[in-house]
């Protein structure tokens, strides 16, 4: 399919909503709108790009798909279905929405927003690489912006946080390289704000380094980024290679471009932002004495005095003094190399949101503008956007392919849905999918790169991207067993692609006993004393995850079901052990605290899981009982469980004000792996799950459902789709499809 982002006639600035071959109008907000008709999901074994079409040729040729329409925000057209009475029906029906959202590869889609940090980092990088930024992605990014905008005028770190320097900083530069005037009144009240939290010399470590990249910041103002660090002999403690992959990897092409003091040339839009952004002109600020300046709001994990003491020494000692030429071309030229690594590694994907833009730009710095490395980044980095219907943002992975389809899978299973033939097609699809998916090869120069073991794996998101997690591998493997194993399926994946996908898993315990999320734990949890994000918490090595852990112990005990002689011992022993650890995790009052769901409600789930799979149940565990005392605990009058995003940033149980579908649909699985005798609440919960779905199958967007490293939220949508019918499909098996509606 021809792909064309740029648009031909730009609006006429008056009419409505509709718009026939101008393709932009202005809204009744004053803002201007593409024409939705004209957006069109891309899914090419995965790789998903958005493509507004310029003609109404194109437009004819290329239908706009269900989903589309439902990304969109559009009316999707499905019809009412049979209201719901038992649980199954009203599984059946989300079932029935939802197999329209499934794309041609096979695999689900979804917004997967909630950071706020991510865009800023992509469209400094498209301004200071001059890559040329299509219209519709201008107004849509502006309308996301402003959608998004709090009552205050500012931008937190995530949708749902409060204002923050790093938020508002970031995204009213945003808004100004997208064209948004200084004087537009959203953005004065920005503005004001802004300068209210003392302006951008108080955002974090990496606002400072974004600004300095654009030249409205001096590098002075930045805390050290030492290239050096990675010419550390591996033995070190401290050694970059034992960090947590999300933080070598960012450090690594910042610790480049710092190295480099690289900035945009300033124009006259930089040089009005290096006004607007301070609250006195700047000239007369003294960056260097802004290091460590952050306002209150961004500060969740103040850096210690370790790292202070560190920093200084850098900057006084090391920088002017002891940094010889010799080995800053030595430390750029390693770190180019593993950047080059990592870029051939991934076909341009990268890690992730952060690495890839600042990747791309160090591949401009190095081999510029017209560079092979820069146009196969332009291209990639589109994977990361995402049009909905308050606009373009960027999502927080190249997307959620094998991991919301893996999950789909399975909770279908769990619901009896695979032996209908009305769902054949549609699992079969989704297995073809993670057929594709699963990752065949090691890396290149794996071990000089520091990457882990993958030859098996399944990544969240494509195998292009190729990074293992522990649980995705995990959950992949289980969905493609539960349904090769289901009579009529076919057998795409064989047993010695299983083995390998489970050698990967037992390369992947901690010393503990947990696992942990891509790699396990390299290096002492003390470095959190060199965190200098401020932004997050437990960012610097890898941890121990209830959540992780389950997904692999399920992995390997369905594996043994079905191959009980491959790496037995082995198995037995890391399980063992695995499980211990969750008995472990467990806090006094019954609970697991959640690292990638929110939160305890998320974490007690899996946790129970594990325990089930041992055959710990409410019946003969004092364990189990505790758990279940802390659920029901929590059930809130109308039968439903809320728990909001402050849980993960505080540690305790923070009560959402209103129940939550996906997080209650979490409660009533947790229930049932534990085997909670009494089926009445658990009648009560579905019953508010099944009252809330709309006469489609659909349920609406309610809060949103993820976490990563403590504070920053993260979108799951498909979950709301994927737990009900998972949680319902549960009851129907254990208590009887009985009337509960
Ligand atoms: C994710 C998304 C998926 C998530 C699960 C599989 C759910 C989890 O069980 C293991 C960890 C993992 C893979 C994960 C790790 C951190 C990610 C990649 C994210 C939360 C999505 C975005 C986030 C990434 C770090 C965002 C960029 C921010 C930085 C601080 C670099």
């Amino acid at each position: 399919m021809a792909r064309s982002n740029g648009v031909k006639n730009r609006g006429n600035g008056a009419a409505k909503e509709k718009a026939s071959n101008g393709n932009i109008v202005a809204s009744e907000t004053g803002n201007q709108r593409t024409d939705y008709s004209r957006w069109r999901l891309l899914d090419e074994a995965g790789c998903q790009t958005w493509h507004y079409l310029q003609t109404d040729e194109e437009v004819k040729e290329w239908p706009q798909t269900i989903a589309d329409k439902y990304h969109l925000g559009m009316d999707t057209g499905l019809p009412n279905l049979p209201p719901p009475k038992t649980p199954l029906d009203s599984a059946r029906n989300a079932l029935s929405f939802f197999s329209h959202l499934q794309l041609p590869p096979g695999n689900w889609a979804c917004e997967y927003g909630g950071p706020m940090f991510l865009l800023p980092g992509l469209v400094i990088t498209w301004y200071v690489t001059e890559t040329p930024i299509p219209e519709p992605y201008k107004i849509e990014i502006k309308n996301y912006l402003y959608a998004r905008q709090h009552q205050d005028g500012g931008w937190g770190l995530h949708i749902e946080g409060e204002s923050s320097v790093f938020g508002t900083a970031m995204n009213y530069t945003v808004l100004r390289l997208l064209g948004a005037s200084a004087e537009e009144p959203r953005v004065v009240k920005a503005r004001g704000l802004l300068h209210k939290m003392g302006g951008a010399v108080n955002g974090p470590h990496w606002a400072k380094f974004w600004l300095s990249v654009l030249g409205v910041c001096q590098w002075d103002i930045v805390n050290p980024v030492p290239p050096e660090l990675w010419l550390l002999p591996d033995w070190v403690p401290i050694a970059p290679w034992r960090w947590w992959i999300h933080m070598r990897q960012v450090f690594l092409p910042m610790s480049f471009i710092y190295s480099k003091r690289w900035s945009y040339p300033p124009n006259d839009l930089t040089r009005q932002l290096r006004q607007e952004l301070f609250t006195q002109p700047y000239e007369s600020i003294n960056f260097l004495s802004h290091r460590n300046s952050i306002s209150p709001r961004d500060n969740y994990h103040p850096k210690l005095w370790l790292l202070n003491t560190v920093n200084w020494a850098l900057v006084n000692v090391w920088n002017p003094y002891l940094r010889t030429s010799a080995l800053v071309r030595k430390a750029e030229d390693w770190t180019w190399w593993l950047i080059q690594a990592e870029d051939e590694n991934t076909n341009f994907s990268n890690l992730g949101p952060v690495n890839g833009p600042m990747n791309t730009l160090c591949c401009y710095i190095k081999e510029g503008p017209d560079a092979y490395s820069v146009r196969e980044h332009r291209k990639t980095l589109e994977e990361f956007l995402w049009v909905k219907g308050e606009g373009m943002l960027m999502n927080g992975t190249n997307g959620v392919q094998s991991w919301d389809t893996s999950f789909l899978i399975q909770a279908a299973i769990e619901a009896g849905f695979a032996t209908d033939p009305k769902w054949k097609p549609m699992l079969i699809k989704a297995l073809e999918f993670l057929e594709d998916q699963q990752i065949r090869e090691e890396c290149r120069d794996q071990h000089l790169c520091y990457r882990q073991q993958r030859k098996g794996a399944w990544a969240f998101s494509t195998k292009k991207q190729g990074y293992t997690v522990s649980d995705c591998t995990s959950e992949g493997a289980k969905a493609v067993m539960m349904l090769q194993e289901v009579p009529g399926y076919p057998k795409l994946i064989s047993d010695d692609r299983l083995g390998d996908a489970i050698d990967v898993i037992l390369t992947m315990q901690n010393a503990s006993g947990g696992c942990a999320s891509y790699e396990p734990q390299r290096g002492s949890e003390y470095m959190e004393y060199l965190n200098a994000a401020e932004v997050f918490g437990r960012i610097m090595v890898e941890y121990d995850y209830p959540e992780c852990t389950t997904a692999v112990v399920g992995a390997l005990s369905m594996f043994t079901k079905h191959y009980p002689e491959y790496r037995k011992d082995e198995i037995a022993a890391f399980k063992a052990r695995a499980v211990d650890y969750i008995r472990k995790a467990q806090r006094p009052d019954g609970s697991w605290y959640g690292s990638w769901g929110i939160c305890f409600t998320y974490a007690g789930m899996f946790a129970l899981e594990s325990l089930a799979s041992v055959g710990e149940s409410y019946e003969n565990s004092e364990r189990v009982r505790r758990a279940c005392k802390f659920f029901l605990d929590h059930q809130m009058d109308d039968g439903g469980w809320g728990e909001t995003y402050k849980s993960c940033e505080t540690g305790e149980y923070c009560q959402h004000e209103q129940s939550q579908v996906v997080q209650t649909a979490w409660a009533c699985i947790a229930l049932m792996e534990a085997e909670y005798p009494d089926p009445e609440p658990l009648k009560k919960a579905l019953n508010m799950i099944m009252g809330r779905q709309r006469s489609n199958g659909e349920w609406k967007q309610e809060a949103i459902e993820g976490v990563f490293n403590k504070s920053c939220m993260i979108s799951y949508p498909n979950y709301k789709f994927i737990f009900p019918i998972k949680a319902l499909g549960m009851f129907a098996k254990r208590h009887g499809n009985i009337k509960l509606l």
